[in-house]
């Protein structure tokens, strides 16, 4: 069996505690296969040469984790600068927000040559390579540049957006040029996939060869929509673990007397969140039999805070959640309750459990793994109700749950209302389905989809 070669800009210990179903998934993935899982190690060096970091090996059981330093100029210009200050903002639709002048592009480049060169010193011939994200899109190019034979697959954990968009980037014909260097690349929705198609189309001639195969810049690549899932037993356990009990019978207690909604995201623009409280003011003016009874607990972990975007919505979340409180709030009763702290993994399934209400509203998103834990954490015999955004991937799978337009607060508002006072028997026919979608294509299915596809394809 060939060797697996995990690359993600970030690398997990998938023996730690810490680590998420992802990690986790991966993890066996490559404990199988005896792999490699490469990356930045999160270090940034002052006064590093740019281009230049050092790499370090370790071992976890039978799986190697070889990270590699980045110097203080590389890590602006390929993280916070073209990573999450160009692709971030315009694969999710945001052209406002994107920053497309201060040369970050080179950074960007030469990181993926660094990770390229450092990795190439790593591999064996029949190596299987998959590399993740937005972060490493020119990678499989930068190996190839160096000799690379290797059968490499790319998925892309967030959305791709539509050919106008995508086409905004200055460098947009030399990314989308990339992703032919690799053999499989895969998205998470049909819409990526079409967006691709129209792309190659539309920007470079590409002839379709069928079953999504695509010939263009001289190469063939295999594409393919791969929706991402949870680990379902693993999260079923952590809800019954002693963490998530605690954490249940708590907010219980504490919230007997009240409906409680929840909201549970890193804090980032693409999330919706103002457009989430908004609506949620709106149900309490709209219908007023919800004041004094149901409370917003929004828990928004603290997400790229170096950058002046998310500083931004940071005071806008904190000036509306007290304008909300101030105009509502009573003695006993404060209608939001917003927490800018990463819960601990243990205890999120007990959060989600005694939750009437999941709130994901996303103005644009790849999948939303928060949505797929909600349904895995709730009590089959009195499940919670998820109001899902129509512009998260995971509506495609998850139809069964209450689909809303964020940008719509009336409406938004109304569905709110309408998931709050739903009946027991709805509830829990609607949870049965979306239980077995989410069980049906796990993580687990996602990653053996993925590297079976792989597998099989060999471009040219
Ligand atoms: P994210 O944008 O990070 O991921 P998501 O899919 O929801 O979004 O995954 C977040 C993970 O972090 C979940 O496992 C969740 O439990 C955890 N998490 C989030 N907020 C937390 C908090 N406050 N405290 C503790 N844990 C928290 C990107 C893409 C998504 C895509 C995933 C996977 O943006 O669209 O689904 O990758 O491909």
């Amino acid at each position: 069996m060939s060797r697996l070669v995990v690359v993600s800009n970030r690398v997990a210990d998938p023996r730690k505690a810490t680590a998420g179903g992802l990690a986790v998934a991966l993890g066996e993935a490559l404990k199988a296969t005896g792999g490699l899982w490469f990356g930045w190690s999160g270090s940034i060096v002052e006064g590093g040469a740019p281009g230049e970091g050092e790499l370090h090996v370790q071992h976890a059981g039978s799986v190697t984790l070889a990270t590699v330093d980045l110097s203080v100029e590389d890590h602006a210009g390929y993280y916070l600068g073209y990573s999450n200050g160009v692709l971030w903002p315009v694969f999710h639709y945001r052209l406002d927000l994107a920053r497309f002048d201060g040369g970050h592009i080179n950074a960007y480049r030469r990181v993926n040559q660094l990770f390229a060169r450092k990795l190439m010193t790593l591999l064996k011939p029949d190596d299987i390579i998959w590399v993740h994200d937005y972060h490493l899109i020119p990678l499989a190019a930068e190996l190839r540049a160096l000799g690379s034979t290797h059968r490499i697959g790319f998925f892309l954990h967030i959305p791709l957006p539509p050919q106008l968009l995508l086409a905004a980037i200055p460098q947009h014909e030399w990314l989308m040029r990339a992703l032919f260097s690799y053999d499989l690349v895969g998205f998470q929705s049909e819409v990526d996939l079409l967006h691709f198609s129209h792309y190659v189309h539309a920007e470079a001639s590409a002839e379709s060869l069928g079953q999504n195969r695509f010939r263009a810049f001289d190469r063939t690549v295999q594409a393919g929509a791969f929706p991402i899932g949870i680990d379902v037993d693993e999260f079923a356990a952590l809800t019954h673990g002693k963490e998530a009990s605690d954490m249940y019978e708590r907010m219980k207690e504490e919230y007997s007397r009240r409906k409680l909604l929840l909201g549970v995201e890193r804090l980032d623009y693409s999330k919706g969140l103002p457009q989430r409280l908004r609506a949620f003011q709106t149900l309490l003016k709209k219908y007023p039999e919800n004041l004094r009874s149901a409370t917003l607990i929004q828990i928004a972990s603290p997400s790229r805070e170096d950058m002046g975007t998310y500083t931004d919505l940071l005071q806008e979340l904190e000036s509306l959640c007290g304008a909300i409180n101030g105009n509502f709030g009573e003695l006993d009763w404060m209608p939001i309750r917003f927490i800018h702290r990463n819960v601990a993994r243990r205890r999120l399934p007990g959060l989600y459990r005694v939750a009437r209400v999941a709130l994901v509203t996303p103005l644009r998103d790849g999948m939303n793994l928060v949505a797929k834990e909600f349904i895995a954490a709730q009590d089959p015999a009195d499940p919670g109700v998820l109001v899902l955004s129509r512009f998260a991937g995971a509506a495609d799978q998850l139809k069964e749950a209450l689909l809303v337009n964020p940008y719509d607060t009336d409406g938004t508002a109304d569905a709110i209302q309408r998931a709050l006072n739903m009946s027991l028997e709805e509830r829990q026919s609607r949870h049965q389905k979306l239980l077995k979608t989410i069980r049906e294509q796990d993580v687990h299915w996602w990653r053996q989809t993925f590297l079976k596809t792989l597998a099989e394809t060999r471009s040219a």
